[in-house]
């Protein structure tokens, strides 16, 4: 006697899905805010987001012409690297795969970079085929400018360090070049599911 049943308990908790959680993880259900500096509030008449680099051009979208793109809302898991996982949030954005059309580049990498100056590096190949987007949308709202409204990246496949809050845009490069936490300890590529939090791992 005394044992109390998980069936008690009703609705079943996400705790229980592990084959979700990469090793190392917790899970929570609030959305924690974590930001390197202070919370830019660039206004949308003055936003633009542009890929850049090793292009022959440059392709520079306004706000305007940039919510007029084809846009995908997708459920995701994200986990960031001090040790969060939030299952199953809901973002709306468009995919780089779109953003990256009629682009003739030779690069293997990117450096996406944000409005306060954060950078953060990706192989080109886990930006496109579905795997990242350029999200303005969470749960059906505005992304908050706490979570990198009015648009962020969005790679969760990658510890969402990479997911670079209030980007504006994506620079192409030949080599692998560290961005902000990439130059502060943090691996260079951050899978959660082989535990790359840091150099060396
Ligand atoms: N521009 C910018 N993007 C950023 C960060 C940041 O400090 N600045 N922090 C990163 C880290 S470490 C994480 S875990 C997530 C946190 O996103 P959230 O605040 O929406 O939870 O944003 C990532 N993107
Ligand atoms: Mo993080």
């Amino acid at each position: 006697m005394g044992f109390i049943s998980r069936g008690f308990k009703g609705r079943r908790e996400p705790a229980a899905d592990s084959s979700r959680l990469p090793p190392g993880q917790y899970l929570v259900r609030d959305f924690p805010v974590l930001s390197a500096g202070p919370t830019p509030h660039t206004p949308l008449a003055e936003w633009s987001f542009t890929i850049t680099g090793a292009v022959d051009a440059d392709k520079t979208w306004s706000w305007e012409e940039f919510r007029k793109l084809p846009s995908e809302t997708v459920t995701k898991d994200i986990h960031c690297v001090t040790k969060w996982t939030k299952l199953d949030t809901s973002w709306t954005g468009v995919a780089v795969s779109t953003l990256l059309e009629g682009i003739d580049t030779s690069a293997d990498y990117v450096v996406a970079f944000s409005d306060g100056g954060y950078t953060t590096n990706l192989p080109l190949e886990d930006l496109v085929d579905g795997k990242a987007w350029v999200a303005y949308e969470f749960d059906g709202r505005p992304l908050e400018p706490e979570h990198g409204g009015p648009a962020r990246l969005l790679v969760p496949h990658l510890y969402f360090w990479k997911s670079a809050k209030w980007v504006r845009g994506l620079s192409l490069r030949n080599e692998d070049e560290p961005g902000f936490w990439e130059s502060n300890g943090y691996h260079l590529y951050g899978d959660p599911w082989r535990e790359q939090r840091y150099w060396g791992d």
